[in-house]
C-alpha cells in the first residue's frame, strides 16, 4: 500500500512527508508504513470534498447514488477474502473475524444503497391557504475518525450512512489500522465514485484527527473511540456548532437468571468476550449470575474458558493478539489490580507455543466473585477479561446492571417472558438482547448507548436521521 492519503480518487503524499510504523500485532514487527497527516492535509481533504459535494455527488439522484453504492457492495462481496487477509494482519483478528468483518461491510453497502431512495420528508397539515413539507436534505461534508477494532465495519456503518444522506466524507483512520479503509476508498474509486465523495487522511489522532474535528469546513463529526477522546471531539465539535454521533464503548451486563437457559447461553456470553480479544465495545464484560446458579454457570464457563485458544491471525484459532503493546500492558495493568485485590481468576484460556513471544496476547481470563464497585465491573478492559459477580434477585440485578457511566448494551438470559421485558425496560442501555448476545448484529439495527457510552445513533434507517438536516418549507397559495 503506497505510504500516501487517499484524496479526491488519487494517492496523495503527506503534506509532512513523515511516515508512522504499520506493526503486525501477531509478532509486534512492522510491515509497512502510513503517511502521517496534519492539519493541512485535512485542510486539502476537506477542500476537496467540499467540490465533490457541491458538484456531481449532489447532481446525482438518490436512485444513482444507490446503484453506485449497490456496485461498491458487490465488489466487496468479491473481494472479501482480499480484505479479510488485510483486516486480520493490520488487526490481529483471527481470519474467520475479518471474513465476517469483510461481508459485513459489503452488507452495510448494501442495505444503505437500498436507503438511498427511500429517505422523504413529510408533508404537514397547517392552515387554510398554506402546504407546508419537509425536506431530508445532506449536511455536506461529514467527518469520521474511525478506531483499530472494526476499521472495516465501522467505517461500513458510518461513512455507509452519510454517503447513503448524500454527504461526501473525509475518513481519518485509526494509525494502528488503517490499510483496510484506503483499499476500500480505492475500490469506491473503481467502481465509479466521483472524484471527492470519499477521501481518507491517515495519521495520529492528536495530528489528523484532532484537524479534522475542529475543522470549521465539517457539517458533522463522527467519533468512535474513547470515552476520554469522545469528550475533546465533542468539544472541538462545539466550537463550529456542528452535531456529533458519538460511540464510546462500554462495561456491558450479561444478567443471567435461574432459569436460563444454560446451552444457549455459555457459547454466547464466550464469544461477547473472546470476539475480537475483547476489543469491542460491546463486549459483554460483566456477567451478573443469579446466586441459585452461580457455581454451576462459572463450573461450566470455566471449562469453556480453559479450552479457549490464542494466536496469530492467521492460525485463525479462538482469540488473536491485541492491537498492540500498550493495550496489552492496560489489560496487564487491570488483571495485576485484580491479583493485588485478592480477586480470584478462574479460568484461563492458552497461548499456543507457536505464538511469537514479540506478538501481544492476553489469554481469555475469568474472575470470579468480583466486588461490583472494582474498576474491573466499572471501567473498559478492552481484553478478553470477564468479570463475574452474583445478585440475589431482579431488583438487585437491575441495581447493579446500572451502576456503571456507560450504557451500551445488556444481554438478559431468562425464559420467564415477564421478567424479559421489565428487565428490557429497566436497564439503561442503546439495546438490550433476550436471549441472544447480538454485538456486532445486523446493519439494520441501529446502534449506540446511553449515558458515557456516547449519544446519536449509527447502522439501520435511523442513522441517515443523524446524516440529514430538516428543512421545513411553507408554501402560502391562498
Ligand atoms: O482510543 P482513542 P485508543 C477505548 C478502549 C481502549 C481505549 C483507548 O477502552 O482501551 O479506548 O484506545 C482518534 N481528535 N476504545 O487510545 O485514542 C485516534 O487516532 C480526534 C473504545 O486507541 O480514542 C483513533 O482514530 N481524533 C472504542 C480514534 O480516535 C482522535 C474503540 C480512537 O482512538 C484524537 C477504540 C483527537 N484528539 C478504543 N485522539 C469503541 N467505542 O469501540 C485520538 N483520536
Amino acid at each position: 500500500m503506497p505510504d500516501q492519503h487517499y484524496i479526491g480518487n488519487r494517492w496523495v503524499a503527506s503534506a509532512s512527508r513523515q511516515a508512522i510504523p504499520v506493526i503486525d500485532p501477531s509478532d509486534g514487527q512492522q510491515y509497512d508504513e502510513i503517511a502521517r497527516g496534519d492539519a493541512s492535509d485535512i485542510q486539502f481533504a476537506v477542500d476537496t470534498a467540499r467540490s465533490a459535494f457541491e458538484g456531481q455527488w449532489s447532481l446525482m439522484s438518490a436512485a444513482e447514488r444507490g446503484r453506485l453504492m449497490y456496485r461498491l457492495s458487490l465488489a466487496l462481496a468479491e473481494r472479501v477474502e482480499e480484505f479479510a487477509q488485510l483486516e486480520a494482519r493490520d488487526c490481529g483478528k483471527p481470519l474467520r473475524q475479518a471474513r465476517a468483518d469483510a461481508a459485513a461491510v459489503a452488507r452495510y453497502f448494501e442495505f444503505y444503497a437500498g436507503a438511498c431512495d427511500k429517505l422523504h420528508g413529510d408533508t404537514i397539515p397547517y392552515q387554510a391557504g398554506y402546504t407546508v413539507m419537509t425536506l431530508r436534505e445532506p449536511l455536506g461534508v461529514t467527518g469520521h475518525i474511525i478506531p483499530w477494532n472494526y476499521p472495516l465495519q465501522i467505517f461500513g456503518r458510518s461513512v455507509g450512512g452519510a454517503l447513503a444522506a448524500g454527504n461526501t466524507c473525509v475518513v481519518k483512520p485509526a494509525e494502528d489500522a488503517c490499510m483496510s479503509i484506503l483499499a476500500l476508498a480505492e475500490l469506491a474509486a473503481e467502481v465509479g465514485f466521483p472524484a471527492g465523495v470519499i477521501n481518507i487522511v491517515t495519521g495520529y489522532g492528536h495530528e489528523a484527527g484532532a484537524a479534522l474535528v475542529s475543522h470549521p469546513g465539517i457539517d458533522h463529526v463522527s467519533f468512535t473511540g474513547s470515552a476520554a477522546i469522545g469528550t475533546l471531539v465533542a468539544q472541538a465539535a462545539a466550537v463550529n456548532h456542528v452535531p456529533v454521533t458519538l460511540e464510546l464503548g462500554g462495561k456491558s451486563p450479561q444478567i443471567v437468571f435461574a432459569d436460563a437457559d444454560l446451552d444457549l447461553l455459555l457459547p454466547a456470553v464466550t464469544s461477547a468476550i473472546v470476539q475480537n480479544a475483547g476489543q469491542t465495545c460491546s463486549a459483554g464484560s460483566r456477567l451478573l449470575i443469579e446466586k441459585p446458579v452461580y457455581e454451576k454457570v462459572l463450573d461450566l464457563l470455566a471449562s469453556v474458558f480453559e479450552r479457549l485458544q490464542v494466536g496469530p491471525a492467521q492460525m485463525d484459532l479462538d482469540c488473536g493478539p491485541l492491537i498492540r503493546r500498550t493495550q496489552q500492558q492496560r489489560v496487564w495493568d487491570f488483571l495485576s489490580d485484580a491479583h493485588t485485590d485478592g480477586i480470584s481468576v478462574m479460568a484461563q484460556g492458552t497461548v499456543v507455543p507457536e505464538a511469537p513471544e514479540s506478538g501481544f496476547y492476553q489469554a481469555p481470563t475469568l474472575l470470579r466473585d468480583v466486588p461490583h464497585t472494582h474498576r474491573l465491573a466499572q471501567e473498559e478492559v478492552f481484553g478478553p477479561v470477564l468479570a463475574a459477580m452474583p445478585f440475589d434477585d431482579e431488583m438487585q440485578a437491575i441495581r447493579l446492571a446500572n451502576s456503571t457511566a456507560f450504557g451500551l448494551v445488556a444481554g438478559v438470559w431468562t425464559e420467564n417472558g415477564g421478567r424479559q421485558m421489565r428487565m428490557a425496560r429497566a436497564v439503561r442501555a442503546g439495546q438490550v438482547f433476550i436471549n441472544n448476545y447480538g454485538a456486532g448484529g445486523g446493519v439494520e439495527l441501529p446502534f449506540g448507548g446511553v449515558k458515557s457510552s456516547g449519544h446519536g445513533r449509527e447502522k439501520g434507517f435511523e442513522a441517515l436521521y443523524g446524516f440529514t438536516t430538516l428543512k421545513t418549507i411553507a408554501i402560502r397559495h391562498g
